[in-house]
C-alpha cells in the first residue's frame, strides 16, 4: 500500500539512482562532468602588497564521488589565485604541515613531504627569499617568502607550484598548484582587449589551471606509480573490495575501467556557459604535470593572445592552441551561434611531423554552452607593448651577443649529458645584463621535451637543420648505468661521448630512424614548433631538432635553472644550474662538459659539431665574440618560416 511517507522516500531516492551520486569509492564508476564552471578563489593585491599564507598538508579531496587523500595547498585543489600587478611585493608564508618521512635517493622519486615554491614565469631573482628552487622547506617548517615583482614585469598567466627536486611530479600531480595572474594596467590595453580582461571586465576572464590531476591508469609514470615508487601513505583503498569484484586501485588502474580527467580548476568536464558573439578570455596553465595539450573547440573562433605570459605581437586567430607541460596560453574565444562545444585535446596526424611521438593527452576537458541573446563584440587587434627585457632580439648584431651555450637533451632524464648534481653545479655562466644565444638540441629519435628556463623567456629565432647527434638505447630502458651512446646520422658511434659511456656495452653502428628529421625545412603551421619571434619560458624541443634563441639576462644574478617540464624526467635528473654573475664576473666554468665531451657534439671532424664547440668554449668566457667565431655561426642553415 502506497503511504505518504514511502512516496516520498521515492521521490529523493529514484534521483540517486539515477545520477553519478550511487557511485562512492565502494561503488566506483565513470565521472559524468557536467557541472557549472567555477573560478578558484582569487586573493587581489592593493597597494602594491598582497601578503599570504599557504599551508600544505594531508587533505580530504573529493571528485564527484571518488575521495582521495592529497597534498594540497589550503585543502583543495588547485591551490588560491594570486592577482597582482608588476612592481608589488607578494609576501607568502609556506607552511609546511607535513610529518616526517624516509630519506630517498638522489635523482629519483622522493622526499613527499619536502616542499617550496616556484613562481614560473615571472621575471625574478632567483635567490632567498624568492624563487631559489634549491630551498628544502621539510617537514613542520615554515618559510617567509618575500617575492619582490620587477617594477616592469609583463602583465600575464603564470602560475606557481612546488619544485623540490625528487618530488615535483608527485606534489603537482597530488594538486598542488595555482594561478598567479599579473593583470594588465587598464590603460595600457586597447579597448577590445579591455573589454575582456579585468579590472574593468573580470566576468570575462575565464581562469583554468589544467592538470591531470586523475592519473592513475597512465602506466609507470603515472601519479598511481609514483605514489607507489615514493612510499605515499595514501595511496589508495586496497583493503575495500569494490562493488567490481576488485579493489579501488585496481578498478583505477584498469586501462579500461580507469577514470582519467584533465581537470579544469580542480573539476572534471565543466560547462562553461557563453553568449552567441561574446568573446572571452581563456587563461590557461597547462599544469600537467607531463603530457601536452593540443586544444581545439570546433566550432568556435580561436584569437591567440599571448604564451607563457608574454603577449604575441599581433593577435592571430589559429584553429589550435598548443601549450606543452608548464606552458600557458590566453586566448579569446568566440563561439557565433547557440549550441554546445567542446574544448577538447588530441593529437592529430597533421602535427605529427612536429610532434613526433611526445604524449599529448586525448579527451574532452571542458564544455561550452553557448545561449541566450546574440552580443557583438570584436576580437583585439594590438596588444600591450613590452618590457625593454624582451625587446626584439631577431636582427642584433653579431658583435652584441654576450655569450652563447648549448642544451643538449635526451636521453631522459640527461641533460647536457649527465643527470643533475647539485645547486652549484654550473655548466655555463654569463655576465648579467649580456644578450645569450643559446642552442637547444634534441637527441631523441621520437619524443619532444619541453624545456624550461627559470627567471627569463626566451625568444625563438630559428629551427636548425640537425645534423646529429642521436642517442641510442643499447641494451633495454636508459638510465644511470644502463647502456646508451651517441651516433651519427649514418648510425656511427660518435667520437663525442658521455662520462657513462661503456666502449663494451654497445654496437659500434645502429639503424637510426630519421622519421621526425627535418624540423628545418618544415614550412607549415604546425603546432610543435613556435613562430619565430615568440617568447616562451617552455618550449618543446621536437625530435631531432635545433632551435636558437636569444635572451637578455636582465636584471638578476644567480642561478638560472634548465629543466624538462615533464616533472618525472626532472625528478630523475634532467635539470640543470647555468649562472648569471656580476656583471665582468663569468668565468670559464670550472667543470668540463661531461667527461670532457661537448653536448652538441658527434665528431670532433664535421663542421656543425665544430661550430657548437667552439660555441660552448667562446660561451664559457666572459662576453665572447671573436670574428671567425660569429662566421661560422652565421652559416648554420635556419629557415625561417613563419
Ligand atoms: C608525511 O606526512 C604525513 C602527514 O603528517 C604523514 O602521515 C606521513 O607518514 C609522512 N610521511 C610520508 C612518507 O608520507
Ligand atoms: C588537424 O589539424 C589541422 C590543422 O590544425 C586541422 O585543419 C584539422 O581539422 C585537424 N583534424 C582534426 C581531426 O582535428
Ligand atoms: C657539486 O658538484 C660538483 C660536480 O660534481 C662538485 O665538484 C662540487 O663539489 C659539488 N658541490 C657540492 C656543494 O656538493
Ligand atoms: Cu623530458
Amino acid at each position: 500500500m502506497w503511504t505518504a511517507a514511502s512516496v516520498l522516500v521515492l521521490l529523493f531516492a529514484l534521483p540517486l539512482l539515477t545520477t553519478a551520486q550511487q557511485c562512492d569509492n565502494a561503488n566506483p564508476c565513470q565521472f559524468t562532468g557536467g557541472d557549472a564552471y567555477t573560478k578558484t578563489a582569487e586573493v587581489t593585491s592593493s597597494n602594491g602588497a598582497l601578503t599570504q599564507t599557504v599551508t600544505v598538508d594531508i587533505s580530504d579531496v573529493t571528485i564527484e564521488w571518488l575521495t582521495t587523500k592529497r597534498r594540497t595547498y589550503n585543502g583543495g585543489i588547485p591551490g588560491p589565485t594570486f592577482r597582482l600587478k608588476a612592481g608589488d611585493n607578494l609576501a607568502l608564508t609556506l607552511v609546511n604541515n607535513l610529518g616526517p618521512q624516509p630519506v630517498g635517493e638522489h635523482n629519483e622519486y622522493r622526499d613527499p613531504n619536502s616542499t617550496n615554491i616556484h613562481t614560473h614565469g615571472l621575471h625574478i631573482s632567483p635567490m632567498e627569499p624568492q624563487d631559489y628552487v634549491f630551498l628544502e622547506v621539510g617537514p613542520g617548517e615554515t618559510y617567509n617568502y618575500n617575492f619582490q615583482l620587477n617594477e616592469n614585469q609583463n602583465a600575464g598567466t603564470f602560475w606557481y607550484h612546488g619544485h623540490h627536486h625528487g618530488s615535483a611530479f608527485f606534489q603537482v600531480a597530488s594538486g598542488m598548484a595555482g594561478l598567479l595572474i599579473v593583470e594588465d594596467e587598464w590603460s595600457s590595453m586597447s579597448a577590445e582587449l579591455a573589454a575582456i580582461s579585468c579590472p574593468t571586465n573580470c566576468d570575462k576572464e575565464v581562469p583554468m589551471l589544467l592538470g591531470k590531476f586523475l592519473d592513475y591508469n597512465g602506466g609507470e609514470d603515472s601519479f598511481a606509480e609514483v605514489q607507489n615508487d615514493i612510499g605515499d601513505p595514501f595511496r589508495l583503498d586496497d583493503t575495500v573490495t569494490t562493488s567490481e569484484g576488485v579493489t579501488l586501485s585496481a578498478y583505477l588502474t584498469d586501462q579500461q575501467t580507469g577514470v582519467s580527467a584533465y581537470m579544469v580548476n580542480g573539476q572534471v568536464r565543466p560547462v562553461i556557459t557563453m553568449q552567441p558573439g561574446e568573446i572571452r578570455r581563456f587563461r590557461m596553465v597547462n599544469a600537467g604535470p607531463r603530457d601536452q595539450l593540443l586544444l581545439t573547440i570546433t566550432g568556435c573562433e580561436i584569437t591567440i593572445l599571448a604564451y607563457d605570459g608574454v603577449y604575441v605581437d599581433t593577435p592571430y586567430s589559429q584553429d589550435f592552441i598548443f601549450i606543452p607541460t608548464g606552458g600557458r596560453s590566453d586566448a579569446a574565444v568566440r563561439c557565433a551561434t547557440a549550441g554546445t562545444y567542446e574544448l577538447r585535446s588530441g593529437n592529430n596526424v597533421t602535427h605529427v611531423p612536429s610532434l613526433g611521438e611526445t604524449d599529448v593527452y586525448g579527451g574532452v576537458i571542458a564544455t561550452i554552452e553557448v545561449t541566450g541573446a546574440a552580443m557583438s563584440m570584436s576580437f583585439p587587434t594590438a596588444t600591450p607593448a613590452k618590457p625593454s627585457y624582451l625587446d626584439d632580439l631577431r636582427t642584433v648584431e653579431d658583435s652584441a651577443i654576450g655569450g652563447r651555450y648549448v642544451v643538449e637533451l635526451g636521453p631522459d632524464p640527461y641533460l647536457n649529458r649527465e643527470r643533475f648534481t647539485n645547486a652549484t653545479y654550473y655548466r655555463y655562466n654569463f655576465d648579467v645584463d649580456t644578450i645569450q644565444e643559446w642552442i637547444f638540441t634534441n637527441t631523441d629519435e621520437d619524443d619532444g621535451h619541453p624545456l624550461h628556463l627559470h627567471v627569463t623567456h626566451f625568444q625563438v629565432i630559428s629551427y636548425n637543420s640537425y645534423p646529429g647527434p642521436i642517442n641510442g638505447e643499447v641494451g633495454g630502458g636508459v638510465g644511470a648505468g644502463d647502456a646508451f651512446a651517441y651516433y651519427d646520422l649514418n648510425g656511427n658511434l660518435c667520437d663525442q661521448q658521455h662520462k657513462d659511456f661503456y666502449p663494451d656495452t654497445v654496437n659500434p653502428s645502429i639503424t637510426v630512424d630519421t622519421t621526425y628529421l627535418g624540423h628545418d625545412t618544415n614550412d607549415r603551421n604546425l603546432a610543435g614548433y613556435a613562430r619565430l619571434g615568440e617568447f616562451r619560458d617552455v618550449l618543446l624541443i621536437p625530435p631531432l631538432a635545433s632551435v636558437k634563441v636569444r635572451f637578455i639576462a636582465a636584471d638578476y644574478i644567480g642561478p638560472y635553472v634548465l629543466h624538462c617540464h615533464i616533472l618525472n624526467h626532472e625528478d630523475q635528473g634532467m635539470m640543470m644550474v647555468t649562472y648569471s654573475a656580476p656583471a665582468g664576473q663569468a668565468s670559464q666554468s670550472p667543470w668540463e662538459s661531461s667527461g670532457g665531451h661537448n653536448p652538441g657534439t658527434c665528431s670532433s671532424t664535421d663542421v656543425y659539431p665544430d661550430i657548437l664547440q667552439n660555441t660552448i668554449a667562446a660561451g664559457n668566457k666572459h662576453a665572447v665574440s671573436n670574428g671567425w667565431l660569429t662566421t661560422l655561426v652565421l652559416t648554420v642553415a635556419s629557415i625561417n618560416f613563419f
